[in-house]
Order: structure tokens, then C-alpha cells, then sequence
């Protein structure tokens, strides 16, 4: 995983953006050249020498007024019909229906692909080479999804849906983050994409489908007791587990599955996990989860748990 980097276009979306970028910044660097080197040019050509004569003076030029009229107003026009082929490149029409629903939430993105009803938090996967048509929502306030490599930015909007298309030339992780300031933690909002060869995108998919396994021997299994019965069903869904189907807060049932905790915050491992458990407050100081002063022995139990998560 790397940095996103808005001048490496990784689809046709993004190289149709950044391809209208850079005819742009010839076109505008051409005309401050021209503009500016003409100023020099009679900063010095006319500058007032000691003895000559005062210049011939006169108002008004029919043939050089028509020129630089014209020819910005062709200049114009080129942009604009370049743009109109960008945007018809970079955001054509949405299909029908979505293949992928991101929900902004403060401070992580949920992930539906209603297909396959496989649900996710923070790490979408995709087919790669295959463009796929994402309905962009909030359950807050404005957030903006923008993977820079792949895909045009669009905030999301709660109640009004828009739609982007996302696509990978080939296999990889792109970064992206929330491009509109929503909170405390906005800058830690990240989402991961996996793009996959289609056959093991195929198999991402089976296994997000999976249900979670129910943990039988200790500790694993005194931490679904816990995770049963500290609340933590009011906000997270682990599918399998009776009763926890909330979707306040990111989708646990493959939880261990993901690179990363909290939007980006941590990388995915145990001792984070229970670093996470222990004091989301600390780790993400105004994160929509509380912090529940666990005993030592209790966050080893949770953490046990939710490595089972797979
Ligand atoms: C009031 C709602 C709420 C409760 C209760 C709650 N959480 Fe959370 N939890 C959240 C939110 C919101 C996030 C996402 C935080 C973020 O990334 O900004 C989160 C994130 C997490 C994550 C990281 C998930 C990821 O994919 O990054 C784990 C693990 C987790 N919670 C476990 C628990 C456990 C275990 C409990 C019970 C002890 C619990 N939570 C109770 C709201 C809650
Ligand atoms: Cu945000």
C-alpha cells in the first residue's frame, strides 16, 4: 500500500480527468508565456530612451481587437469541448442499479454490494479491469469519497444519493480518504481498495458471505460472551451472532479479515486490536465508540474473539 497520487491515474475515469489536467496546464501555461513575454518584450522594445520622440499615439485597432477576441474565444471553446469529453469519460450515467452502495459515516465508510449482499467497512474489493457503478450516501453529515488513483471525487449527501464509477486497470491497493472536513476525526476516514483478479475477487466475496463462526473454547469464547453483553450489539453487526445486527458502527463479521482499525488509524493487528479495545477514545480521540475500562484479562478475551472473525 502507498500513498494515492492524484498524477498516477490507475483507469480510464482518473486518466480522463488527469488527461484534461494537463491539456489545461499547457493551454494556460502557453498563454501566460505569450502574455507575459509580450509585456517584457515592450517593457523594453518602447521603453522611453532619453531623446526620441514621444510615440504615435491612436485609439483603437479593428483587426487586433478581432484577433485577441477570437482567439481566446476559440480557446475557449476548445476547453469546453474537451471537458465535455472528459466528463463524459470520467462520469458517465450510473447503471441502473448500484453494484457497490458506500455509506459515509462519521468517522468510516460502510460497504454494501447488493448483488451479493456481502457487506464491509473501510476496505471495498473490486474486479479488476471491470468498472463498477457506486451509489455514494451518508447517515450523517457531508462527506466526500475520492480514491484519487481510480476514480472522479463525489461527496456524499445524506438522503441524496450520487454516483461515481470506480475501476482498476490492474491488481492493487488504492488509497483514499474523506475530502470533506465532517468532524474531529475526519482526517482519519480512510477507505482501502483491493482491486483483484476476478476469480479472487470471486473468492473475497464467498467468504465475506460466510457467517461468523461461533467461538467454542476459552478465551475466544468468554469474549463473544463479553461482546454479547457490553453493549456492543447496539452498534456493531456480526452476522451469526443472534441479536447483533446494527449498523451504527462498522460490520465485525470478518472484522480480522481488513488491513486496518478504525478508517486507517491502526494497522490490523492483535496487540492494535486490543490497544483499539482498550481506549478507542485515546487511539481516535472523539470516535463515535466509548471507551468501556475492560480488565486486562477481558480485552485479551475480545481480542481472542475477534481474531476468530476471519
Ligand atoms: C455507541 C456505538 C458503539 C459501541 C457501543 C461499540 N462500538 Fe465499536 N465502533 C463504533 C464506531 C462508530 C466505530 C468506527 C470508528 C471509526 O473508525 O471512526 C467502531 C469501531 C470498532 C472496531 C474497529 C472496526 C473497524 O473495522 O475498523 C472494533 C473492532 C469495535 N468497534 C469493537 C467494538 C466492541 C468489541 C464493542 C463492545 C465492547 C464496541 N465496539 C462497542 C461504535 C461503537
Ligand atoms: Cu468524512
Amino acid at each position: 500500500m502507498h500513498a494515492s497520487n492524484a498524477l498516477d491515474p490507475q483507469s480510464p475515469q482518473a486518466r480522463a480527468i488527469y488527461d484534461l489536467g494537463i491539456v489545461a496546464t499547457i493551454v494556460f501555461v502557453l498563454i501566460f508565456v505569450v502574455v507575459a513575454g509580450g509585456i517584457v518584450y515592450a517593457i523594453f522594445r518602447f521603453r522611453g530612451r532619453e531623446g526620441e520622440p514621444e510615440p504615435k499615439q491612436f485609439a483603437g485597432n479593428e483587426k487586433v481587437e478581432i484577433i485577441w477576441t477570437v482567439i481566446p474565444f476559440l480557446i475557449v471553446v476548445f476547453l469546453f469541448a474537451l471537458t465535455l469529453r472528459g466528463m463524459n469519460r470520467a462520469d458517465p450515467p450510473p447503471a441502473p442499479s448500484p453494484d457497490l452502495v458506500v455509506t459515509g459515516h462519521q468517522f468510516w465508510w460502510q460497504a454494501d454490494y447488493p448483488a451479493s449482499g456481502v457487506v464491509t467497512a473501510n476496505e471495498i474489493h473490486i474486479p479488476a479491469g471491470k468498472p463498477l457503478s457506486v451509489r455514494l450516501d451518508s447517515k450523517d453529515v457531508l462527506h466526500e469519497f475520492w480514491v484519487p488513483e481510480l476514480a472522479r471525487k463525489m461527496t456524499t449527501v445524506p438522503g441524496q444519493p450520487n454516483n461515481i464509477w470506480i475501476q482498476a486497470d490492474k491488481p492493487g491497493v488504492y488509497l483514499g480518504t474523506c475530502s470533506e472536513f465532517c468532524g474531529t476525526q475526519h482526517a482519519w476516514m480512510r477507505i482501502v481498495v483491493v482491486a483483484e483478479e476476478p476469480s479472487k475477487f470471486e473468492a473475497w466475496q464467498q467468504a465475506q458471505l460466510q457467517p461468523a463462526q461461533t467461538a467454542t473454547s476459552d478465551p475466544a469464547a468468554k469474549g463473544l460472551a463479553l461482546f454479547q453483553t457490553s453493549t456492543c450489539m447496539n452498534c456493531h453487526a456480526i452476522r451469526g451472532v443472534p441479536g447483533a445486527n446494527a449498523i451504527v458502527a462498522p460490520d465485525l463479521t470478518h472484522v480480522a479479515s481488513r488491513k486496518q482499525i478504525g478508517a486507517g488509524i491502526l494497522e490490523n493487528t492483535p496487540a492494535n486490536m486490543r490497544k483499539w479495545l482498550k481506549n478507542p477514545q485515546h487511539v481516535k480521540p472523539g470516535v463515535l465508540m466509548p471507551d468501556f475500562n475492560f480488565t486486562g484479562q477481558q480485552l485479551d478475551e475480545l481480542t481472542a474473539y475477534l481474531d476468530t472473525l476471519r
